[in-house]
């Protein structure tokens, strides 16, 4: 059977497993005939009906509350009818059968709903556009209030709108270029008399904010995996722990106590971060050590940030140079000297001071930490030392959630853009071709928004939604 975007469909759209209330949604091109069939009755559209909700002899499976939504008014733009029951598996799964047998009694044809398949006909109806869509699946799982925050601007039209203008300027722009390539003799004079040159600076300078915005976005909704690797023994647990606030990773004096990986997620000033705890690096001829020790190699190939954990006591050591070396060039590496409670005030400060020195041979501001996970200090320059590396800047505006493939289309409009400037450099300027990035840009903007996508794209968008979405 192909799935069509017409067929009825049903879902549970509440949270599985038990709840005080559980709805069950139907979607449709047409639903009057099989509200009469079901209730025995009409149901005026936006109106609370409560009812009982009853199987093929007449036998109440429920009592709720019936809301039906008339199409074009409704969350999928089709004709929606909602049952508010109990909000128990069994009772629900109950509802939706005898929708579904209703439904073939009138050949009607209702199937399971897929993964975020009312949104997408939401999207296909015009009710939201696409970067809308995303934002619903990302309000639902948005694991911060920050997020959450942010996903509904999203939601809100707020991100579409500022690309939506853009793209009006864009393309009104080029509409002047168009116009002009049909006389050939004016075009030298183009540039100038509308001050192409200085419409097209404005709109890369606006793309550039809306690039810096849309970064602070992509953190926030995608976070950052922070591995923690080193020496066994040097507390990596223990600052799992200490970061988490929780005993989640067995601590013990033992060298070689981690085994697996043990993975948490935190929360800095909103933005989430997946920290990894890993088995401590070294030769090893326990079998089970060993297999622990390849994942850390595997999770640090994974990594955004690696945390590399020393025992501030014998830093930067033969066998942590040996690590240093082996850690992947691309990614950035944090290194942090635990344990800052058994040093001297002296020692410490002759580690300070290495630190900075070694920073400054670098050319980079400090990049060594010195923490005690089990007296807890350090931790918030820790914390502030990672937001820093994600890019995170809490003093910019109030950012929507944003996706890899936002930037990535926002990105290359602007290097359309910036081809499109350089075609207006040039001495014998090539109009045309100006007017061709001009489009290209357009077309770019345009696909965060969904006016141009491919079914791909949409197939891989609305399979990551929940059921009932
Ligand atoms: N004094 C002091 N002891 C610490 C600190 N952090 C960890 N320890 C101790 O160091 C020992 C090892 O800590 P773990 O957190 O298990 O070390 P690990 O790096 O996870 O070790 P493996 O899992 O074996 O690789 C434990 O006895 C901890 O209590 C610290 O900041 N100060
Ligand atoms: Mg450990």
């Amino acid at each position: 059977m192909t799935i069509s975007n017409k067929d009825p469909i049903v879902a549970i759209a509440t949270a599985p497993g038990r709840g005080g209330i559980g709805v069950v949604r139907v979607s449709a091109p047409e639903l009057a005939a099989f509200i009469k069939q079901f209730f025995g009755r009409d149901l005026t559209a936006r109106h609370a009906h409560y009812l009982p909700f009853a199987d093929a002899n007449g036998q109440a499976i429920d009592e709720g509350i019936a809301l039906f939504f008339k199409g074009p008014h409704s969350y999928t733009g089709e004709d929606v009818l909602e049952l508010q029951g109990h909000g128990g598996p069994a009772v629900l799964k109950r509802v939706i059968d005898r929708c579904i047998e209703v439904a073939r009694e009138m050949h009607m044809g209702l199937r399971h709903a897929e993964p975020g398949e009312f949104t997408q006909r939401a999207f296909l109806n015009n009710r939201l556009d696409l970067a809308q869509a995303e934002a619903v699946a990302d309000l639902i799982d948005a694991s911060s209030e920050a997020a959450a925050r942010s996903a509904m601007e999203s939601l809100s039209g707020v991100f579409s709108g500022l690309v939506n203008a853009l793209a009006d300027r864009v393309i009104h722009l080029r509409m002047l270029v168009e116009a002009t390539l049909d006389f050939p003799e004016e075009e030298i004079e183009f540039l100038e008399k509308y001050q192409a040159r200085e419409e097209l600076n404005s709109i890369q300078a606006d793309l550039q904010h809306l690039i810096q915005q849309a970064r602070q976005g992509m953190i926030l909704r995608e976070g950052m995996h922070v591995v923690l690797a080193g020496q066994p023994n040097v507390g990596k647990s223990s600052l799992l722990n200490a970061l988490a606030g929780d005993d989640v990773a067995i601590v013990t004096p033992i060298a070689g106590t981690t085994r697996d990986k043990v993975i948490r997620q935190i929360h800095i000033q909103g933005v989430p971060i997946h920290i990894v705890d890993t088995a401590g690096l070294r030769e090893t001829d326990d079998t089970v050590e060993s297999i622990g020790i390849a994942r850390t190699w595997a999770e640090i190939e994974k990594a955004n940030v690696i945390v590399h954990l020393q025992d501030a006591r014998s830093p930067n050591d033969e066998l942590d140079a040996d690590i240093t070396r082996r850690l992947p060039a691309r990614t950035p590496v944090l290194k942090v000297f635990n344990k800052l409670d058994l040093l001297s005030e002296e020692e410490a400060a002759v580690l300070n001071l290495q630190i900075s020195e070694t920073t400054e041979e670098a050319g980079h501001e400090a990049t060594g930490i010195l923490v005690s996970a089990k007296k807890e200090t350090g931790l918030d320059a820790l914390r502030q030392k990672l937001l820093d590396i994600a890019g995170w800047n809490p003093s910019a505006e109030s950012p929507w959630l944003a996706r890899e493939r936002h930037l990535h289309a926002l990105n290359s409009a602007s290097e359309h853009l910036a081809m499109a400037e350089e075609h207006a450099s040039y001495d014998d300027r090539v109009l045309d071709l100006f007017a061709e990035e001009l489009r290209l840009a357009h077309d770019e903007l345009c696909k965060i928004t969904g006016q141009f996508s491919s079914d791909d794209l949409l197939g891989e968008i609305f399979s990551s939604f929940c059921i009932g979405k």
